[in-house]
């Protein structure tokens, strides 16, 4: 499938890769982009042979926000038609394989908003992360208000939502957005061993440990022990755990 604003890679056995490409925008998100990346996440859904999903952008940026040229001037009403034509939005909140967001250059507003939404963040050294939609009148729109307060805090999310101010990856890394900081030249190698390895393990296990990190970050103890417990049940009947568990007694692969 080719895309006008997604180039679609498979660098390894088990990994789809999605890239990010409107180089000439900073990889803005227009709704081309957000419906072609809809589409791109359902067709990695449904394929079998996939079993972990990259998505990044160029070393210069991974996304500059929304699409500025496109927001200009629309009404709140017009807003919420293009987000709810923008099914990429909903693609990656509901996506149920592991994804890694490999960042370089920037990602602002929007852009920051999906690599939010991933579930492991590399970044190359010095690169920028910001909601800076404050500049522009308006707030962030994808849940980058209540993301990075969860992930950061209330004192810094306030700077970053109120002021945009900006983080380096070495500080998003300290502040828990980012799980490493890499050289440039290495980020890619990284993020597809790191595919590589998620796509290689059980997938049932591997999706259920997503979900439940995923309802730790949105609910109480209380559920979320409950819905660890529904989750972590259901495993003993797979054949995976069955096998994995006999072959590790039995000191075999
Ligand atoms: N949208 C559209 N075009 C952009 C964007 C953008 N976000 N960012 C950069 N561009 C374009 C520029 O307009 C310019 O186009 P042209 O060459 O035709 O003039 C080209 O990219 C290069 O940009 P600059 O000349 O500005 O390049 P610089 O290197 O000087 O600066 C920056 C690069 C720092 C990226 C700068 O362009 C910038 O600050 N961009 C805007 C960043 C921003 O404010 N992002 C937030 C946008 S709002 C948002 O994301 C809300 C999300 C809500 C989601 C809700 C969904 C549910």
């Amino acid at each position: 499938m080719t895309y006008e604003t997604l180039l679609i890679e498979s660098p390894a056995q088990g990994v789809g890769l999605i890239r990010l490409n409107r180089p000439r925008q900073y990889n803005a998100l227009n709704s081309t982009l957000l419906i072609e990346l809809g589409h791109a996440l359902e067709n990695f859904e449904q394929d079998d042979a996939i079993g972990a999903v990259i998505i990044t952008g160029s070393e210069k940026a991974f996304a500059a926000g929304a699409d500025i040229a496109e927001m200009v001037g629309i009404s709140g009403q017009e807003m919420l038609e293009m987000v709810e034509a923008s099914t990429g939005w909903r693609a990656i909140s509901t996506f149920s394989k592991p994804t890694v967001c490999a960042v370089s250059g920037m990602a602002l507003g929007g852009g920051f908003e999906l690599a939010l939404q991933c579930d492991i963040l590399l970044a190359t050294k010095g690169t920028k992360f910001a909601l800076p939609e404050v500049n522009l009148g308006v707030i962030p729109g994808a849940g980058g208000t209540q993301r990075v307060a969860r992930i950061v805090g209330k004192s810094l999310a306030m700077e970053m939502v109120m002021n945009g101010r900006t983080l380096l990856a070495e500080e998003a890394h300290q502040r828990g957005i980012v799980s490493r900081v890499i050289e440039p030249a290495d980020i890619e190698a990284e993020a597809v061993q790191l595919a590589t390895e998620l796509a290689a393990r059980a997938p049932l296990a591997v999706r259920a440990g997503k979900a439940c990190v995923n309802k730790a970050i949105n609910t109480t103890l209380e559920e979320g022990l409950l819905f660890e417990r529904e989750a972590f049940i259901p495993l003993f009947d797979t054949d995976d755990a069955k096998n994995m568990m006999t072959a590790f007694l039995n000191k075999s692969k």
